[in-house]
């Protein structure tokens, strides 16, 4: 880490590079997952760089979740997560999307009950005046690692009772002869609030996938709207294009 060994010969602020400088080591595995990194004065002591820079180097690291800090114990490598690649192909359910790579879906519930629509569920719903939706809000695990949060809403005649769904809501809606067949997903980034962030185990403003779904039935009629946010760390998105 010597920063005689490399400051000259690499262009960009020094925070940049030394931020770069440790993202390697961790890329190398020279500073493997849970090991701790060094304290920001060891850090001043090596490099021979000042603590402010030292300290945004590290800050930055943070924000990217490459490292985590604990209270009291200092700066840890993240364990890195498994990213998945999911194809924007199929109309698919979480529960399918993971079970086709040998993972297992569990959720935990936030809100599951019968409760009044957002706005922008009213016109995606073409809901009528006060009619209420089944609202449906859950952290969803693959192998217990939370990957996104999903709010669904569906009209009642879709959906009237939704405490039938325990695992997956695309089986229940199977099941009752309406599952969707066609979807319109929107997808945009953002960072993520402290409430969601802390839900889905990643540090506040940490990069995710905002997703919105509308489904549709066989005769055309709107099924679900559903708000997911997605792990920016944990998703490749991968659609073919063709002339
Ligand atoms: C997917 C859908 C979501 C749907 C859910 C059903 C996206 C972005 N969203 O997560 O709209 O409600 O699957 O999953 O893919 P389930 O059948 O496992 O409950």
């Amino acid at each position: 880490l010597r920063s005689d060994l490399w400051l000259t010969s690499e262009n960009g602020p020094r925070y940049v590079q030394l931020r770069r400088r440790l993202q390697e080591g961790i890329d190398t595995g020279v500073l493997a997952p849970n090991s701790s990194l060094p304290s920001e004065r060891e850090l001043v002591e090596i490099t021979e760089l000042s603590r402010v820079t030292v300290r945004k180097a590290i800050q930055e690291l943070v924000q990217e979740g490459v490292i985590e800090q604990r209270q009291g114990s200092g700066s840890f490598i993240r364990e890195r997560v498994q990213r998945v690649e999911q194809s924007l192909k199929h109309l698919t359910s979480f529960t399918e999307d993971m079970s086709s790579r040998g993972m297992e879906t569990t959720s935990k519930w936030l809100e599951r009950g019968v409760f009044a629509p957002t706005p922008e569920e009213v016109t995606a719903l073409n809901l009528s005046d006060g009619e209420q939706i089944s609202r449906i809000y859950r952290l969803r695990e693959a192998d217990g690692r939370p990957l996104a949060l999903e709010r669904a809403a569906l009209p009642l005649d879709i959906l009237p009772n939704p405490i039938e769904v325990t695992t997956s809501l695309y089986e229940v809606l199977d099941g009752l002869g309406r599952r969707p067949v066609r979807a319109v997903q929107k997808i945009s980034a953002l960072n993520l609030a402290a409430r969601e962030a802390e839900l889905l185990e990643v540090p506040e403003g940490a990069a995710g996938l905002n997703i919105e779904r509308i489904s549709f039935l066989k005769n055309g009629r709107v099924a679900e709207m559903t708000r997911s946010l997605y792990r920016g760390d944990a998703y490749d998105f991968v659609a073919e294009l063709r002339l």
